[in-house]
């Protein structure tokens, strides 16, 4: 209490006094820390108790299951004998590492579990807390895996705008725990993270904080395969020190003579021209789930052909249902396939890994992963998957139907949601339609992140406003299109594959005074060529201006590069709330009931028993009081009732 009244001293909190004895004695500060965090996250559990799970969230589903997830013990037994991927890529480099993926005689399998799987089938809502629950027996199971897919694409703004996790932390701590199995990113090129194109500054900066806190494989892609923004984002990754694995997006059907546009020569063209660039592993990313068997056999056997020691990596989706067949087609002659743990795999996520272990067992294709490890790495997920039941999208099965609109399987559950909320229900199947009228207008594009999106929002704009095709382009002149859709036309993504589609695209610019958003009105070539470097030093000043010093790190720095809103009501949130990954998902979801106790572990040793008493009534000015217990000693939070 002594230390309570000095903190409370007037003469203290305006800095008039000396704090060096405090300041040199942190520790004598740390239980205020702990009941500060302590009371912060009363403070969320409170608010999620009275209010209900915040609408923020999107849970629009059931309600999460009620059964913990068990973690499956999973002994080492003889398993470390060869040297893991992970160990040649630190050991030797990444030309090293390349050349034992090519060399391994049986299929390489990448875990996309902690990424794609849930970005295609939950929302990207995947908390950190669950991954690290299964992160040991994953990294005994998964150990001769090519990687682990744990980051990157959406999980860095979705973390941090609606799980209010740092991705940067996650990252980290799944290093920590699985300091032996490769992992992967997912790179949108000169996109970064984001969604749109940033200055190359921020590129270079972003892959070596990646590159610095873990990150060993980097999928670059861009999202209209244009070779420019493809070779900075290379180079960036290559500075970096990290493994190259520069990916071709695939659409249309290279078994189809009649699809045009993207057949066998356009991808072998490209694949030319990236590897110029001394990639370390091509990839065939297949984000919509379109690659059949026999397209596969096609592609992947003339790219083995031209290309015999480049490491071929296959990521597909099993949207329509066919992804298993697909990668045993593709494995034929590709290194790697994607595919995520059985629970968490099929209709618009990866190919089952299950299916895939057992389908080559006593093969030549030989994974390398133990059957009955996978499995009991999937009990976990079979029960983990039902504390997401508020953001399963109640798609139950596959549909044949993404031949036609072509639809990344990331999109596909995002445009549903979306469609809904902009009062669309019932609208899916003419949204499907008018996706692929809007691939059309657009100039038959590579639909993928950000691409895709611009796809998407053309499509909704077209439903929305009761529009055919061709009224697209003759009144083009008068609409007032989506954002995204005019920045395409402006160049902001770069250039697509067969150009822009003209009369459309003179008629979407013509007339208007738009700016983009650094007040270029077009770009010609490169986008990040052509906008101006990032401030680093500058942003970071104001940021710590802005949260205090102590609180701001370079990664901070990176996250607002990208996401300047996004991470300043990240940083609202966390002064609000703490740090709300230690909260097990269905307290995150749902808070607690009236008499539940709850065991929540801060950090290593350090454990806080929570327990909620009553929720009292609200009074006249709309505030409740919330009593809790925190290791037997009684607290109360007040809460403002929004109901
Ligand atoms: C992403 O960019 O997030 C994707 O998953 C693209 O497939
Ligand atoms: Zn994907």
């Amino acid at each position: 209490s002594f230390l309570l009244n000095v903190l409370s001293n007037s003469d203290f909190l305006d800095g008039e006094v000396d704090t060096g004895f405090i300041a040199a004695n942190p520790t004598l500060l740390s239980p205020l820390k702990e009941k500060d965090r302590a009371q912060k996250l009363l403070h969320y559990i409170g608010e999620v108790v009275l209010n209900g799970t915040p609408k923020s969230l999107g849970a629009t589903g059931e309600a999460p299951s009620t059964v913990d997830p068990m973690i499956p013990k999973i002994v080492q037994e003889h398993k470390e004998k060869k040297q893991s991927l992970k160990q040649i890529f630190d050991m030797h480099g990444a030309e090293a590492f390349a050349k034992a993926v090519r060399a391994n005689e049986g299929l390489l399998i990448t875990d996309t579990t902690w990424r794609d799987a849930h970005q295609s089938l939950l929302a990207t809502r995947l908390r950190t807390i669950d991954m690290l629950k299964i992160a040991e027996p994953t990294r005994v199971a998964l150990r001769n895996a090519y990687s682990l897919e744990c980051w990157g694409g959406a999980t860095f703004d979705v973390s941090m705008r609606f799980l209010h996790e740092c991705p940067w932390d996650r990252l980290n701590d799944l290093r920590e725990a699985v300091p032996d199995v490769p992992f992967q990113m997912l790179l949108r090129g000169a996109n970064a993270v984001g969604y749109t194109s940033y200055a190359d500054n921020v590129v270079y900066q972003f892959c070596k904080l990646a590159k610095e806190s873990g990150m060993d494989v980097f999928r670059v892609f861009d999202s209209l395969n244009y070779i420019e923004n493809m070779k900075l984002g290379i180079d960036a990754v290559g500075q970096a020190g990290g493994i190259v694995e520069a990916a071709v997006c695939y659409t249309g059907d290279v078994s189809n003579p009649k699809r045009g546009c993207y057949d066998l020569e356009y991808y072998l063209q490209f694949v030319r021209e990236l590897e110029k660039q001394g990639i370390h592993v091509l990839a065939i990313k297949d984000m919509a789930g379109l690659l059949k068997p026999k397209a596969a056999t096609l592609l992947i056997g003339a790219i083995r052909e031209e290309f015999p020691n480049l490491p071929v990596h296959v990521h597909t989706h099993d949207t329509a249902g066919l992804a298993v067949s697909s990668m045993l087609a593709a494995a034929a002659g590709a290194d790697v396939v994607d595919a995520a743990l059985d629970a968490m795999s099929g209709t618009t996520s990866q190919p089952s890994l299950g299916a895939l272990v057992a389908s080559t067992q006593n093969t030549d294709l030989d994974t390398g992963l133990d059957l009955h490890d996978v499995l009991k790495l999937n009990e976990y997920w079979e029960e983990c998957r039902g504390l997401y039941a508020p953001f399963e999208s109640g798609q139950k099965t596959g549909s044949a139907d993404v031949y036609l609109h072509e639809m990344p399987g990331g999109q596909y559950t995002n445009l549903l949601y979306q469609s809904s909320q902009l009062g669309l229900t019932g609208q899916w199947s003419q949204v499907k339609q008018a996706y692929s009228s809007a691939n059309r207008l657009l100039g038959d594009i590579i639909k993928v992140t950000p691409s895709s999106k611009v796809t998407g929002d053309l499509a909704q704009f077209i439903v929305s406003n009761k529009l055919t095709e061709n009224d697209v382009i003759e009144k083009a002149e008068q609409l007032s299109f989506p954002s995204s859709v005019i920045e395409y036309f402006q160049g902001y993504l770069g250039i697509p594959p067969f150009g822009f589609p003209e009369p459309l695209r003179s008629r979407v610019l013509k007339g208007r005074t738009i700016k983009g958003t650094d007040g270029l009105s077009c770009f010609s070539g490169r986008p990040g060529a052509q906008l101006p470097s990032f401030d680093f030093e500058g942003t970071r000043a104001n940021l710590e201006d802005k949260w205090g010093t102590e609180k701001i790190s370079k990664y901070d720095v990176m996250s607002y590069a990208m996401y300047p809103t996004v991470f300043d009501e990240f940083m609202e949130r966390q002064n609000e709330y703490g740090k709300l990954s230690y909260l097990d998902t269905r307290t995150f979801l749902t808070g607690m009931k009236v008499g539940e106790e709850l065991n929540v572990s801060l950090e290593k040793g350090k454990h806080l028993i929570l327990k909620l008493i009553s929720v009292g009534e609200t009074s006249k000015d709309g505030i409740a009081n919330i009593q809790f217990e925190v290791n037997g000693q009684p607290r109360s939070v007040h809460v403002k009732d929004k109901r």
